[in-house]
């Protein structure tokens, strides 16, 4: 029997973890992701943005916010059936998960949230796993989305709790975990992370990492961003994240959080086929597969199934063991 995950790390352990010389921690996270995941599946989540540019926080690497002088297309709420015909495109195209992206703060009731409602119900009668990212909701508005058969909130920590006043001042950390707290409460899967490349140290690294691993239970997935630095925001100069920066992260992520998905997300598309190879060794085991992520280009969806393909492992069919709301399996 594998180790039962634990809750309880110290930054000191985690930040030794993060450092040890890169075959000791590969050898480490691949015998644990080996455990946990025999299957060795990955998963392709399609992501689409619902809600597009205008948002009032000021995030410092986000194109989108209100702040910063991207020069992205800014659109209002979509149409539900123009999202539900991207959902089965990315179904067709062997996407499991759809997740949806919205520009806000946070979430208000009224129309525009009805429509996510019909949009989560659509993607989950469609038979793909239904995430949204739409920022801090309270409990109501998860349990709603419970309801609706919501397998997973996507609500990223992004960075140290010492670091964040540096990258974001119109919302806390404090705020986030709140939010969280909301999800986990109307029992929907949580999905958080963060990003790196801002200008942190290791330190903050394994702070957000030992953060993320004491939440109880573990977030089924955690994102593993690096900072895409888009010309107009506060960020765009910041040089290049090195790949094995990023397979540092998977690899401690993957020891700390036995049993989660670990998704190789934003910054993917400028990795070469062996360094995307290297983070799926060392417990990277999912990835945003799409032409585009919310505003970026992401890698090609074509390239990314001939890379799989290539190196034989499966992909992963929608969960049913995800947490699936009780609510959605009673009314059916
Ligand atoms: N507005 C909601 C929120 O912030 O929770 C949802 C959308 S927001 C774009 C989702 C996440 O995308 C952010 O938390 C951040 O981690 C990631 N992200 C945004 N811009 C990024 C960039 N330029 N590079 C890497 N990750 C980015
Ligand atoms: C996450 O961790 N990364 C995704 C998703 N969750 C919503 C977003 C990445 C956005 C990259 C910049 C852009 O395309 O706008
Ligand atoms: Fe808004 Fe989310 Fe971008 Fe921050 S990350 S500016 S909250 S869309």
């Amino acid at each position: 029997m594998p180790d039962t995950p634990r809750h309880n790390w110290t930054t000191d352990e985690v930040e030794t973890i993060l450092t040890l010389p890169l075959f000791d921690l590969i050898d480490r996270a691949r015998k644990i992701h080996k455990t946990y995941h025999p299957e060795g599946s990955v998963q392709l989540a399609s992501l689409m943005s619902i809600k597009t540019g205008g948002c009032p926080e000021d995030c410092s690497y986000c194109p989108q916010s209100a702040h910063n002088q991207a020069e992205i297309d800014r659109e209002g709420m979509l149409e539900t059936e123009k999202v539900l015909e991207a959902a089965q495109r990315a179904k067709d195209l062997g996407a499991s998960r759809f997740c949806m992206g919205a520009a806000w703060r946070e979430v208000r009731d009224g129309e525009e949230f009805d429509r996510v409602i019909d949009m989560v119900s659509g993607v989950r009668d469609l038979g793909l796993e239904a995430c949204v990212t739409l920022g801090m909701i309270n409990a109501d508005q998860a349990r709603r989305l419970a309801e609706a058969g919501l397998n997973s909130y996507n609500h990223n920590l992004d960075t140290s709790p010492e670091f964040y006043g540096q990258i974001i001042t119109t919302r806390d950390y404090e705020s986030r975990l709140e939010t969280l707290g909301h999800v986990r409460a109307a029992g929907i899967g949580l999905c958080v992370g963060g990003i790196i490349g801002m200008g942190e140290s290791d330190f903050d690294r394994a702070r957000m990492l030992e953060v993320l691993a004491n939440l109880d239970p573990h977030p089924e997935s955690v994102p593993i961003n690096a900072l895409v630095a888009v010309e107009g925001t506060p960020l765009e100069d910041r040089p290049k994240t090195d790949p094995l920066e990023l397979v540092r992260m998977c690899a401690t992520a993957r020891i700390l959080m036995p049993a989660s998905r670990v998704r190789l997300s934003a910054g993917r598309r400028a990795l070469t086929k062996e360094a995307q190879i290297l983070c799926f060794l060392a417990g990277a085991n999912s990835i945003f597969y799409g032409e585009t992520l919310l505003t970026t280009a992401n890698a090609d969806c074509d390239e990314d199934r001939a890379l799989l393909a290539q190196i034989g492992v499966p992909l992963s069919a929608p969960d049913e063991d995800e947490a699936s709301p009780q609510s959605r399996t009673d009314a059916a």
